[in-house]
């Protein structure tokens, strides 16, 4: 595995690439191109000059979180023509410049769901937190309103206000689409995209819905066992690969975690891996990524990523807020810097003790 850390360009993040660069043992960044939209083709030369700006800091591009994938694609609507080809083209601009992984989501309206982004913790740090009982209690269009006032000013990937500004369109779009379609919209733009995987070696890593559940009504597939492993099958392809999220697929309970890791051997292509604390099983919080202040054994999880043969980029993720950093909530330096390198430190001793036959 590589040790990586997500940077959110330098136009958006508080975290320099200087300081990524200081964090021991992490050797490259996962980003993506900021500004631009879901459905944009993304020319060479601006892939180009991304990677020049990361290499200069002595670090490199592992992969990218996300190139977003159009409203239209994910509806099954006639446009999505278009915008498949528009994927194929950043695909193939992005294999050229020797970029080997996608991390992307097909989760509609909503890209992941937190209900509080800084509730604070005995230790005084905050965290984000998410609850049933407020999301059952919302308004969707009245979502981002709730949560922007801790977003530390800052601008986070699928809260955009002008995305958040559409929801009402949005949830119309979606209003014929439930699972099955989405299964099947799913299957129709991988099969399209799946020759340019093969040719340049690209490694898509779907993102898990978060929470594992579905949130306003909307349809969410990718959230279990048996849904990843139906969609493995349905693009039954290396390179139709996915994102291991601990934190997302943590969500619900009966998601046993080193077990969907072992069925997913050979198509884990990337991994987020952090910790949550469960106060209720729909009332939970972010945790530190060590396993006794949250409720997952980060041990077993790294374990099964080591036991598979992981050999992708992975990312310590959502941080809390401590001393005092303020950033964009779940992503700042110093409790992430502390996940990466507890994160090494489990690898480095599962190695060791396996190479010694303990
Ligand atoms: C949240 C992230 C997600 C993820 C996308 C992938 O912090 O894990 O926003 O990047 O769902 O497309």
């Amino acid at each position: 595995m590589e040790m990586t850390l997500r940077w959110y360009g330098s136009k958006f993040d508080t975290v320099t690439l200087k300081q990524i660069r200081q964090i021991p043992g992490v050797t490259g960044v996962i980003t993506t191109l900021y500004d631009t939209e879901p459905g944009e083709v993304w020319s060479r030369g601006r892939i180009r000059a991304m990677k020049d700006e990361v290499e200069a800091a002595g670090l490199h591009v592992a992969g990218i979180e996300s190139v977003n994938i159009h409203d239209a694609i994910k509806t099954g609507a006639p446009e999505r023509e278009q915008y498949i080809a528009n994927y194929i083209e950043t695909l193939e601009n992005l294999g050229k410049e020797d970029i080997h992984m996608v991390c992307y989501n097909f989760m509609p309206v909503f890209d992941w769901t937190r209900t509080e982004l800084a509730r604070v913790r005995a230790d005084g740090s905050t965290v984000l937190a998410y609850t049933q009982e407020a999301v059952d209690a919302l308004d969707p269009e009245k979502m981002f309103e709730s949560i922007s006032g801790d977003m530390n000013g800052s601008i986070m990937p699928g809260w955009e206000p002008e995305r958040m500004a559409r929801v009402k369109e949005l949830f119309e779009m979606y209003k014929d689409v439930d699972d099955e379609k989405l299964f099947e919209n799913l299957k129709y733009f991988l099969e399209k995209i799946m020759p340019v995987c093969d040719k340049y070696d690209i490694n898509m890593a779907i993102h898990p819905d978060d929470p594992a559940w579905s949130v306003f009504g909307l349809p969410r597939i990718i959230i279990n066992k048996e849904n990843i492993l139906r969609m493995m099958k349905m693009v039954d392809n290396p390179h139709n690969g996915v994102t291991f999220c601990s934190g997302s697929y943590g969500t619900n309970l009966a998601n046993d975690l080193p077990d969907m890791i072992r069925s997913l051997k050979g198509r884990i292509h990337f991994a987020h891996v952090r910790n949550l604390k469960f106060i209720t099983p729909t009332n939970f919080e972010e945790a530190a990524h060590l396993s006794s202040d949250g409720t997952f054994d980060m041990y077993e999880i790294m374990k099964a990523l080591y036991d598979i043969g992981f050999d992708g980029p992975i990312r310590p993720d959502h941080g809390r807020m401590i001393w005092d950093e303020v950033a964009m909530p779940g992503y700042g330096l110093y409790d992430r810097a502390l996940g990466a390198t507890y994160l090494n430190g489990l690898w480095e001793a599962i190695d060791k003790a396996t190479k010694r036959g303990i």
